[in-house]
């Protein structure tokens, strides 16, 4: 019985073991298997490269015209050439949307007449264009016009996620990040298949998202020096927002708001005194400590002004998730903390919203079919078990691997070490279906990467800590876990370094990877 399964686990992983050991690099020097994060099945065919001239043509019809507009907006400034969208041509790159393909899953074909894309939702589309980047040399990422040969290495890649939620998280609380940071974020994220990012928009220091029926939450939460030791301020207009949700739907990325409660509120405690017990407006407060400030559980008041906040959100997200926050509730009594989940839960589904919140929100009953985000370090959590039981599905971001505000080292510049220093190969060697016992790989929903913003005041900070790690979390949200291997993520990665050099994204240059 072992044998046979162990002879079917070997027919499983097969087509990308003969990818690996056969692939042989195409005239870039490329391989069909030097993406990021790794495909799940690739077949490379020797001599089958696919040259991209003048005369290559894009061609698309109906829904998937947008991918093949990202793909032109991608290939036209480095190679120069036209490469005109439409809707039948020559040697052509064709994109073309039909069944049978998993959810966002695409596949490729690279032969030297002519590319195939193929998949069954403009999602699958986008992401095999991710791919296709990659396969070309780094001079694709150039601005304008190079002198080079474009070819794409022959053969077939056969991709599908692992994970249907691959999420990465921005505070823009305890530094304020703008729009065009945010945008940036998100062209990077988007070329490693994430497909969620969290705003985590207030906290004890500011208050960053724009809330009509309580003006002051951004007049007072927002405004300069609200940002961690007096640095900066801001926040975003309801504008802002929504331009952000449609920036990060073209690349299928969803935005989940995050407003945390009952704890993390101090900033609307400063704008509406009537949210604390004892109606007393508290100081504002700009350092980093946690944990002290609550709303006050007992007061309808409470109740209306969540209701407004999270219905103000919902109707301008239309995503499937409101993140609602709960973790590090020390100044809330346990048993007010239960009694604040069983009324605010609810109102999450009330505005149409799958109620998301870090782990703790598992310890009510009210969870039901919520999203827990695991962040702690155990390795079995009780409440997190119990309600995985009931219906809960979980999001992995363990700190001690997944946190990108960790350091990389103690002579890391920035960054925080509650949760230890995280190396690449920290935030790449676990496996998200066995980190929490009670927790089976059928409850696990995906991965998410918090960047916490205490010490991030740009997007130089944002990126330096960001990359190379978030790609670590990436390839363990897309890529099957019989790819992982460690050798050649790390060689993958050191081949992709010179990308974001031409991009100018300052990553951390881990002395783990040999960078070329
Ligand atoms: C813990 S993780 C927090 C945040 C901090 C972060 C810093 C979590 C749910 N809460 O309030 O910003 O550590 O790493």
């Amino acid at each position: 019985m072992r044998l046979l399964r162990s002879a079917i686990a070997l027919l499983l992983v097969l087509p990308l073991v003969t990818a690996s050991a056969g692939a042989q690099p195409g005239r870039s020097g490329i391989r069909l298997t030097d993406v990021l994060p790794a495909v799940a099945e690739a077949v490379p065919v020797r001599g089958a490269d696919f040259h991209l001239t003048e005369d290559t043509v894009i061609t698309a019809s109906g829904a998937a015209t947008a991918a093949a507009g990202s793909l032109a907006a991608v290939l036209r400034p480095a190679t120069g050439f036209d490469m005109p969208v439409a809707e039948t041509g020559g040697r052509a790159i064709a994109l073309a949307l039909e069944p049978g393909h998993p959810d966002e899953g695409y596949r490729l074909d690279i032969r030297p007449d002519g590319v195939d894309l193929r998949a069954s939702e403009p999602a699958g589309l986008f992401f095999g264009v991710q791919t296709l980047r990659q396969l070309l040399p780094p001079a694709i990422e150039a601005k304008n016009p190079q002198r080079q040969r474009w070819s794409l290495p022959g053969g077939r890649i056969t991709d599908r996620p692992r994970y249907a939620f691959r999420g990465a998280m921005l505070d823009l609380a305890r530094h304020f990040h703008t729009p065009a940071e945010v945008r940036a974020y998100i062209d990077q994220i988007s070329r490693f298949k994430i497909n969620y990012l969290h705003l985590h928009l207030s906290d004890d220091q500011g208050w960053r998202v724009q809330i009509d029926s309580w003006p002051g939450l951004t007049e007072v939460g927002g405004a300069p020096g609200t940002g961690v030791g007096g640095d900066g301020g801001g926040f975003l207009t309801k504008d802002d927002y929504r331009e952000l949700v449609r920036y990060a739907a073209e690349r299928y990325v969803t935005i989940i708001p995050e407003i945390d409660m009952p704890g993390h509120v101090n900033a609307a405690q400063v704008a509406y005194p009537e949210l604390t017990c004892d109606g007393v407006a508290p100081r504002p407060r700009t350092d980093m400590r946690v944990g002290y400030s609550s709303l006050c559980v007992r007061e309808e008041n409470t109740y209306r002004f969540v209701e407004d906040v999270i219905r103000e959100l919902a109707e301008m997200t239309p995503g499937p998730y409101l993140h609602v926050g709960g973790d590090e509730t020390f100044a809330t009594p346990h048993g007010s903390y239960l009694a604040f989940q069983r009324r605010v839960l609810p109102l999450v589904r009330k505005y149409g919203k799958i109620p998301y919140g870090w782990h703790e929100i598992g310890q009510s009953p009210a969870a039901g079919d919520a999203v827990l985000q695991f962040w702690g370090r155990e390795r079995a959590n009780p409440s997190v078990t119990t309600a995985v039981a009931a219906g809960a599905k979980v999001v992995m971001s363990p700190a001690n691997r997944a946190y990108l505000d960790m350091k990389y080292d103690s002579l890391t510049p920035g960054g925080l070490d509650w949760a230890g220093a995280i190396e690449v190969r920290t935030a790449y060697d676990w496996n998200p279906d066995r980190l929490l016992a009670g927790v089976p790989a059928t409850a696990v929903l995906g991965v998410e990467a918090p960047l916490w913003s205490e010490t991030l005041r740009d997007r130089a900070d944002i990126e330096f800590l960001a990359f190379p790690r978030l790609v670590a979390l990436a390839e363990l949200g897309w890529s099957p876990q019989a790819s992982h291997d460690w050798e050649s993520f790390r060689a993958r990665l050191g081949s992709y370094g010179p990308r974001w050099a031409r991009q100018g994204v300052g990553f951390h240059r881990s002395p783990q990877i040999r960078w070329s």
